[in-house]
């Protein structure tokens, strides 16, 4: 198994609440078996620590030294018992269990010559809806991105990060937006937990009234109850994201009914595996499905699309647009966005052929030892 850490620019800015991104940096996974199959698992992050509780080289170390030396010499057919292992010698790690789960479906499926959504029980659609984040910080050039989207049939679902202003000043860069857009696309915002429950209340209530169709993560992870007031108070939906890491916090805002939707993300979710069982508390809850991304590369991506094929329903899409805003491309055959979606592809495993010059071109280790 080895980690390979990629530092790939991003096409703008990207800004939200906790963090500016300037460039993206890859997690992947390399898994190789002793049957000659090679699969592959992402655990990428946004911002290094100022997201979530693993950074890049936190999840890189802890996978070299912790979760490799377990699983070496076993037999990589055995997932389950394997992710077992891993779960009782490796507490937290959210990130790095998914990219290690991914890889090894990845190399079982590709084993089995089927696509990796068969091993979660196949598929009920063959593309997925996908929405493209306006985060440069900037009115004027967001509306001019979102009509480019438009007119190239690549997004009509418009997520706009906001939280770093006053609230009424983010209202009105929403508004300005939404007035542009008009019936066109559906605009929605998320504020990453900026804001405080006074804020919330007041913002969301504006938000409805600018015809914004959905809030996500307004307040504090860990605040299910202001989750639940939140949504008791206003009309609009409201979509939990970083406050879901896992089935648990799935079946604890379930039981609070404290959010209308879920943002379901593998990493988040410590795997595949553990995203399909936030997606069934949803369904057994009357919750809706959207399919969540932390701006992974095109890994990372296909294996939440592949995932998300599966669900029965996924009413509010996906934000799998992820490889659209690096500079570099990692594949040999980029994915497929068109019409306003992500085409599945049928080949086995995540069914994506890595581009190795790139990938050589854009490893840290690599170009550390360049310049040494
Ligand atoms: C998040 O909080 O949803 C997803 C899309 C995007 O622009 O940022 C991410 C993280
Ligand atoms: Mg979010």
């Amino acid at each position: 198994m080895e980690v390979l850490l990629l530092d790939v620019p991003t096409i703008r800015p990207h800004r939200l609440s906790v963090a500016t991104m300037h460039h993206q940096t890859l997690v992947l996974l390399r898994l190789f078996s002793s049957d000659g199959i090679v699969g592959w698992g992402e655990a990428t992050t946004i911002g290094g620590l100022a997201y979530g509780g693993e950074s890049p080289e936190s999840i890189k170390i802890n996978i070299d030294t912790y979760i490799a030396p377990l699983l070496l010499g076993r037999d990589a057919s055995q997932i389950a018992l394997l992710m077992a292992l891993v779960a009782k010698n490796v507490q937290g790690n959210r990130f790095a269990k998914c990219a290690l789960e991914t890889a090894l479906c990845d190399a079982q499926a590709q084993r089995l010559g089927v696509p990796l959504s068969a091993l979660f029980g196949g598929r009920v659609r063959d593309s997925l809806p996908v929405a493209w984040t306006l985060a440069s910080g900037d009115t004027v050039r967001d509306i001019a991105e979102a009509e480019k989207m438009l007119d190239l049939r690549r997004h009509n679902i418009f997520k706009l990060k906001i939280g770093l202003r006053p609230v009424r000043e983010d209202v009105a860069h929403v508004a300005a937006i939404k007035r542009a857009l008009g019936e066109r696309a559906s605009v929605r915002v998320d504020v990453n937990q900026a804001w405080s429950e006074t804020d919330a209340v007041l913002g969301m209530a504006l938000l409805h009234d600018a015809g914004v169709d959905l809030v996500e993560q307004p307040i504090a992870a860990r605040n299910h109850e202001g989750l639940r007031q939140l949504r008791a108070k206003n009309k609009l939906p409201l979509m939990a994201d970083e406050a879901l890491h896992g089935p648990l916090d799935a079946m604890a805002l379930a039981r609070l009914h404290a959010v209308d939707v879920f943002a379901v993300k593998i990493t988040q979710s410590g795997g595949l595996t553990g995203a399909q069982q936030v997606a069934a508390i949803a369904t057994a809850a009357h919750i809706d499905l959207y399919g969540g991304t932390m701006l992974e590369g095109a890994i990372g991506t296909m294996a939440s699309a592949q995932l998300f094929a599966g669900f029965q329903a996924l009413a509010w899409g996906t934000e799998l647009f992820g490889p659209l805003l690096l500079t570099e491309e990692i594949l040999q055959a980029p994915l497929v966005y068109q019409d306003f979606c992500l085409q599945l592809p049928t080949a086995p495993g995540l069914g994506i052929a890595l581009d190795e010059e790139r990938l050589d071109f854009l490893r840290r280790d690599k170009k550390a030892a360049a310049v040494f």
